[in-house]
């Protein structure tokens, strides 16, 4: 009876365990539209002051359909995202790079570095760095984009931020494919379930001393 209850509460609780889910930003076509605010996926917000949603009929860095850039210098502003209505997530790995085969440092620079700054839900902050490969030649040829992945810190997250950098200025960068674990909190009829259980084992061991 006790390995029955025991069985039962933790498959109740591998039921709300989080899922791995990857955010491709293909449900919208990539038609280099202007954002200016913020576009939700999946269940995820995404903010900046100025990006874009390209596509590879656009030829600028080859991503998977369509995905997520922003540009250098003036218009370089980060990127941040967020759970849609609140909650936490762990960012376990992204596609990053370069944004345009044809920039240049005098306009909208290539990023060389892309830098990753996650604000957990205690208030700390975690941050990654990762060094671009340089290989941007348009949405044929070589992939353009690379997988970057975190690192167990980045978990707990309420917002993570990502912004690329040339020479230590705000630079152009791309994003694709981002793959997180949204928490989930257990909902109530779970925990008064997980309480009965307990109660109950309880309750069993207590007749069985007496
Ligand atoms: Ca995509
Ligand atoms: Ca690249
Ligand atoms: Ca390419």
């Amino acid at each position: 009876m006790k390995a029955k209850i025991l069985a039962t509460v933790a498959a109740l609780f591998a039921a709300q365990a989080s899922q791995a889910m990857t955010i491709t930003f293909n449900s919208v076509v990539g038609s280099g539209t202007i954002y200016t605010g913020t576009i939700e996926f999946d269940g995820f917000a995404f903010t900046s002051d100025h990006f874009h949603l390209f596509d590879n009929k656009n030829n600028l860095a080859g991503g998977d359909g369509t995905w997520m850039g922003e540009e250098g210098g003036e218009r370089g502003q980060p990127i941040t995202m967020t759970r849609v209505g609140g909650g936490t997530f762990s960012l376990v790995d992204f596609w990053g790079g370069e944004f345009d085969p044809t920039a240049t440092p005098a306009g909208f620079p290539n990023a060389t570095n892309l830098d990753v700054l996650g604000t957990t839900a205690t208030g700390t902050t975690v941050s990654a760095h990762f060094q671009l490969d340089g290989i941007v030649d348009g949405r044929f040829g070589l992939p353009d984009l690379q997988t970057f992945t975190l690192g167990s810190n980045f978990q707990n997250l309420v917002s993570v931020q990502f912004s690329g950098t040339y020479l230590g200025n705000s630079a152009a960068i791309s994003l694709d494919n981002i793959n997180v674990e949204p928490s989930v909190v257990p909902v109530p009829g779970a925990l008064i379930l997980f309480g009965s259980a307990l109660l109950t084992l309880a309750r069993r061991r207590r007749s069985i001393a007496i």
